[in-house]
């Protein structure tokens, strides 16, 4: 992409209510635009990282037997009526009426729609377990909408929901999820923490959130530091560790039962990711959605739903991933692979070998934002360093004297000098840090 034509103006000004760095930071880039109170509208660079982090929370959801579905964003109040949830929800739900007076509701969640359309389908012990997925918008009429997309009212969700014959059944798909979210979030670059959390609105007893450790969490988590000493968290061992250490929100937090010594204890901010929910026949009971057993019986399916703030995350990765120039993003969600720097544009020689490079890396499927504006040298570095792409490659004057090129590393902000003809010698630079 030439930056040129591209729909990007980076600025160095941000609202006064914009206080979080991920907020300003996606302000100035251009990422998202606040259309209303906590709703947003995203441009074509932010909404490049939202679909890299739906694409990576796709495939592993479908690596862990879930099958995708679409449900849609308006849903119908009678189903809301017979769980309860139509007034339990509160305001937090948008609920309004058609033309026939109907009363219609914007999605905050989809626990009774799933279970009505998983009803019509499966009848049978034999056809279960199931696990269904979607990618949807939501909406929550947050009291105070802040923080820009970290929460606001109209977000992105990654919603699952689990189906089971018997309660133990139900609880290994729960575990099959709780190993789905550590996989997710580290092929996503993150450490996601998981803890034991309260199971509001959606209910049941048992409930772990997902958190990264950031200074702007808005959640306080205390857990064994035996969990920072784990490397891999997505080995068996240290999911054995994590299902079973000690580790929870603040809600949960009593002193009573936690046997840990003071100097055992971390207590960290954080931000919540995901969150996952068993809560067995809440739903299917009420719903009267039920498959008949071996013996033809009528059991309800035990349920569990799964949630990861897919909208929210691409905040959350800024959070725990950038410096003072701006945006560091994880090779995994960046929007481009490269950022090509031709320093000037006006010069026939370095454009030709900017114009070169840019088609040869084309070809190799490279996704490159090329900067061939005309902007000063110093507001194309400042530039790109604030979009964070982790790679640049810097075409300037005096090291093409010497048929040199300059590859940048954004993370460790090091420059390395590649002879320009040798195209090999530049994708192994390059490939040390992104592909
Ligand atoms: N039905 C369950 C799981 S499918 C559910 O709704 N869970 S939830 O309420 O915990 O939401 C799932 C995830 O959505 C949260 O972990 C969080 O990352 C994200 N999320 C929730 N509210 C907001 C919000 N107002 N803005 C942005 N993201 C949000």
């Amino acid at each position: 992409m030439r930056k040129s034509n591209y729909f990007l103006k980076t600025r160095k000004e941000t609202p006064s209510d914009a206080t979080l760095i991920s907020h300003k930071l996606m302000i100035r880039t251009s990422m998202i635009k606040q259309t209303t109170s906590g709703i947003y509208a995203w441009l074509p660079l932010g909404l490049k990282v939202l679909k890299k982090i739906e694409n990576i929370i796709r495939d592993v959801q479908n690596l862990f037997g879930c099958q995708e579905i679409l449900m849609p964003t308006i849903q119908q109040s009678d189903l809301w009526k017979k769980t309860g949830r139509y007034n339990d929800y509160g305001p937090e739900m948008l609920k309004f009426l058609d033309r026939n007076k109907k009363e219609l509701l914007y999605g905050p969640t989809n626990e009774e729609l799933i279970t009505n359309i998983f009803k019509d389908y499966v009848n049978s012990y034999k056809d279960l377990p199931k696990n269904l997925y979607q990618i949807q918008w939501k909406f929550r009429d947050e009291i105070r909408p802040r923080f820009g997309i970290m929460r606001c009212r109209e977000f992105l969700m990654k919603d699952n929901y689990s189906f089971d014959l018997t309660a133990d059944a139900a609880k290994k798909s729960y575990d099959n999820m709780f190993k789905c979210y550590l996989k997710t979030f580290q092929c996503m670059g993150l450490r996601a923490i998981p803890v034991k959390a309260d199971s509001g609105a959606i209910g049941g007893d048992m409930s772990h959130e997902f958190h990264i450790i950031s200074e702007s969490g808005d959640t306080k988590i205390i857990y064994d530091k035996k969990i920072d000493t784990l490397k891999d968290l997505t080995s068996e061992s240290s999911y054995k560790i994590l299902r079973n250490i000690y580790s929870v929100t603040e809600e949960k937090y009593d002193e009573s039962d936690c046997s840990l010594k003071k100097n055992d204890i971390v207590i960290k901010k954080g931000i919540e990711i995901g969150h996952i929910f068993f809560f067995g026949t809440k739903y299917s009971s009420s719903l009267n959605t039920f498959v008949l057993d071996k013996n033809g019986k009528k059991i309800n399916v035990e349920m569990g739903s799964y949630g990861i703030g897919v909208s929210r995350l691409v905040a959350a990765i800024i959070e725990s991933s950038h410096d003072k120039d701006g945006i560091i993003w994880p090779k995994e969600v960046s929007p481009f692979d490269i950022g090509l720097i031709n320093l000037n544009p006006k010069d026939k020689k370095l454009t030709k070998i900017s114009d070169d490079l840019y088609l040869t890396l084309k070809k190799n499927n490279k996704d490159v934002l090329y900067d061939d504006t005309f902007e000063s040298p110093g507001n194309k570095f400042a530039d790109m360093d604030l979009i964070g792409i982790p790679n640049q490659i810097i075409i300037g004057k005096k090291n093409v004297e010497n048929n040199n090129l300059e590859i940048k590393n954004r993370k460790k902000n090091k420059l390395t000098k590649v002879n320009l003809k040798n195209i090999n010698q530049i994708f192994k630079q390059l490939n040390q840090y992104v592909f």
